[in-house]
C-alpha cells in the first residue's frame, strides 16, 4: 500500500523537550541539566505508570506532576513561580527543523490544550492536517487505543501510514501496532566516557533503540531526511 499519512509523534519528534533547559539555566544553572533530564525520564514514566493503573489524567497534569518530582529530586523548592515559568516554556518549545500528496498530522500524548498551544506557538498549525491527542482514548501511548486514532480521525488504514518518532518506546508501540515506523536516531549513546552527567544518563536510556524485537522499517538521523522516503 502507498503511504497516504505522516504521523508524527510530538514531544522529542517535532520538538524538542530539551529546550526548557534554556529556562532551568536561568532559574537554576547549577540544576539546569539535573532538572531538565529527570523532568523528561520522570513524565514518560509516570504516562506508563498511569496506564497501567488504568486511569487517566491529562498530559498537563502529569507535565507538572513530573516537574515537581524533578524540582524536589534535584533539592529545589517547587514554587509556584518556577513551575508556572517551566510549563509556560513547555508550551512554547522549539521545534526541530524540517517540514514535507501526504497528510500530515501529530498523535501526541500532550493533552489537547497543551499541543494546541504548541503548534500555534511554532506555527506548524499552517502544515498539519490534524493534531491529534490521546486525550480520545483516555490512555498514553504505548497503549494500541492511542495508535487507533489514526484511523478513527483521519480515515488512514493501518498500512497507509508512516509513523515518525525519535521515542524509541513509541518506535515498539506503533510497530506492535502495525504501523510502518520510521526513527529518527538523535544521538543515542553506544559507550560514554565515564563517569556520565544527566544528560548523557538520559540518551543512553531514551535515543538508543529498544530491544524488544519490534524494530522500525526506517532509521533516519533528521526531519529533513524522511524526503528521502517518500
Ligand atoms: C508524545 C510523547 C511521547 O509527543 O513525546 O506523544
Amino acid at each position: 500500500m502507498p503511504i497516504k499519512g505522516l504521523i508524527f509523534d510530538a514531544y522529542g519528534t517535532l520538538y524538542d523537550v530539551h529546550s526548557v533547559q534554556s529556562k532551568t539555566e536561568q532559574l537554576r544553572p547549577a540544576k539546569s541539566d539535573l532538572i531538565t533530564q529527570i523532568w523528561r525520564l520522570k513524565q514518560l514514566e509516570y504516562t506508563w505508570l498511569q496506564n497501567a493503573l488504568q486511569g487517566y489524567r491529562d498530559f498537563g497534569f502529569i507535565t507538572e506532576a513530573s516537574l515537581v518530582f524533578a524540582l524536589r529530586a534535584a533539592g529545589v523548592e517547587p514554587s509556584q513561580d518556577i513551575i508556572k515559568s517551566l510549563l509556560d516554556k513547555y508550551l512554547d518549545l522549539d521545534p526541530f527543523p524540517g517540514r514535507g500528496g501526504c497528510r500530515l498530522a501529530i498523535l501526541s500524548n500532550g493533552s489537547t490544550a497543551m499541543l494546541s498551544a504548541l503548534v500555534k506557538n511554532s506555527s506548524l498549525d499552517a502544515f498539519l492536517d490534524a493534531t491529534i491527542s490521546v486525550d480520545d482514548a483516555r490512555k498514553f501511548k504505548p497503549h494500541p487505543e492511542c495508535y487507533a486514532l489514526v484511523e478513527k480521525k483521519l480515515g488512514l488504514k493501518t498500512d497507509e501510514v508512516l509513523f515518525v518518532s525519535s521515542n524509541s518506546f513509541d518506535v515498539t508501540g506503533a510497530k506492535h501496532f502495525g504501523f510502518k515506523v520510521a526513527w529518527i536516531r538523535r544521538g543515542g549513546l553506544a559507550a560514554p566516557a565515564s563517569p556520565i552527567g544527566p544528560a548523557q544518563m538520559y540518551r543512553l536510556l531514551r535515543a538508543n533503540a529498544e530491544t524488544l524485537g519490534y524494530s522500525e522499517d526506517y532509521t533516519v538521523a533528521a526531519l529533513t531526511d524522511l524526503i528521502t522516503l517518500l
